[in-house]
């Protein structure tokens, strides 16, 4: 093949595929439609910078072309010696600066309103929404309700062809309100990124960031972690639910009552037999704990230990007890006692002292946790 066969069968294949990735909807050339002003603004100011950078590149290959083409030396052409003297040789070199400067400024201008906009925080927020990144998973607390949502992904089975962008519980918020989030962290830097509804800012451990949207849409809104953060940065996905205001109070209506209801239950002097906090604890083991200790209890050799016939696991109770309620300074092992109520946790320890083979017959109960918390 000739060079410029090959130079042109290289372009014909990059425009195929193009072509061909404009033929998946959900794959369009650009960005997720925004639903909330600021995002709004913030996709008019990719759009106008495109534009102009599109008509820029036109004209700058357009004029290299030309030149190319016209001044070639197989023509005989010879340079114009004395080009800088004519009026346009003069002024051209002041022209240019002063139009990239007046784009420049056009840009900017746009820019200036939406970054005023992103700090902006005089207006009072409806609902605040504290939003922290740790690994693997997102945590939701609604400031002003008894409301913690855990956000975990959903395994490739449940999730289906929504495989790393699906949750087992989304966060949700109402429409037409102004919603603030305060980000933070538990262990790592992470970043919390939903473009259609939020601007990004970094989750920070012992910081808070803030950022503030207004949906003005109903719908599923769908992102990621936008910081690496360790092997399981891909599996942090964020699912948003906008709902309307209406449908947004009866589910957090609905949402205190069952947590009032877990917690009179959690509160009662009940004796739980073993199977049931077995039961129990399974559920809380898989959604919280085998991140690090995986789902089979082995762990990951010399970086989370295994509980598989662990001295923790299988020897005193108070020392098992301990290590969950407090975590282990220093190390990835997180203090659960804030994030679990004593029936959960007296489920998940029992779960532990039982599961894979560690047959010890303990049934951990609430009142243990109790008194230990103590
Ligand atoms: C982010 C990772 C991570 C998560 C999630 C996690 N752990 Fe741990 N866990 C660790 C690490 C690391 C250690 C080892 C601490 C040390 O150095 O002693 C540990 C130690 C333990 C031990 C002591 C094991 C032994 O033999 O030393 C128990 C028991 C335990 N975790 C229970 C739990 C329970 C219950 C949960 C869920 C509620 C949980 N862990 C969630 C990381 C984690
Ligand atoms: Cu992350």
């Amino acid at each position: 093949m000739s060079k410029s066969k090959m130079i042109l069968a290289v372009l014909a294949s990059l425009l195929l595929t193009t072509l061909a990735g404009t033929a998946y909807a959900d794959y369009a050339l650009n960005f997720p439609e925004p639903v909330a002003p600021l995002t709004q603004q913030m996709y008019d100011l990719h759009m106008l910078t495109t534009k102009i950078a599109t008509i820029i590149m036109v004209i700058v290959i357009g004029i290299v072309a030309f030149v190319l083409i016209k001044f070639r030396k197989s023509k005989g052409y010879e340079a114009d010696q004395n080009f800088h003297k004519s009026t346009f040789g003069t002024w051209s070199w002041t022209l240019v600066p002063i139009i990239v400067l007046g784009i420049d400024l056009t840009i900017a201008g746009s820019a200036t309103d939406a970054l005023q906009q992103v700090e902006d925080y005089s207006q009072k927020a409806d609902v605040t929404v504290k939003v922290i990144g740790s690994q693997w998973k997102w945590t939701y607390e609604y400031m002003d309700d008894d409301i913690r949502i855990v956000s975990n992904m959903l395994p490739k089975e449940e999730a289906g062809d929504n495989y790393l962008r699906a949750v087992d519980n989304p966060l949700v918020l109402p429409t037409g309100k102004r919603i603030r989030f305060l980000h933070t962290a538990s262990d790592v830097l992470h970043a919390w990124w939903v473009p259609q509804i939020v601007y990004k800012k970094d989750s920070i451990p012992g910081y808070i960031n803030e950022t503030w949207t207004n949906i003005q849409k109903e719908g599923t809104y769908r992102g990621q972690c936008a910081e690496i953060c360790g092997t399981g940065h891909a599996f942090m996905p964020i699912v948003v639910e906008a709902v309307s205001p209406e449908k947004y109070e009866a589910w957090k209506a609905e949402k205190l009552m069952v947590a009032e209801a877990a917690a009179a239950e959690a509160s009662s002097d009940k004796t739980w037999t073993k199977d049931e906090l077995y039961a129990r604890g399974e559920g809380l083991y898989n959604t919280n704990c085998s991140g690090c200790h995986q789902v089979n209890g082995t762990g990951m050799p010399g970086v989370f230990p295994g509980l598989v016939g662990s001295k923790i696991a299988t020897g005193d109770i108070d020392a098992h007890i301990n290590i969950v309620l407090n975590g282990k300074a220093g190390t990835a092992m997180a203090a659960w006692a804030a994030q679990l109520n004593d029936l959960e946790l007296a489920a998940v320890i029992t779960y532990e002292r039982n599961a894979w083979g560690n047959n010890t017959g303990d049934a951990v109960q609430p009142a243990d946790l109790k008194s230990a918390r103590k």
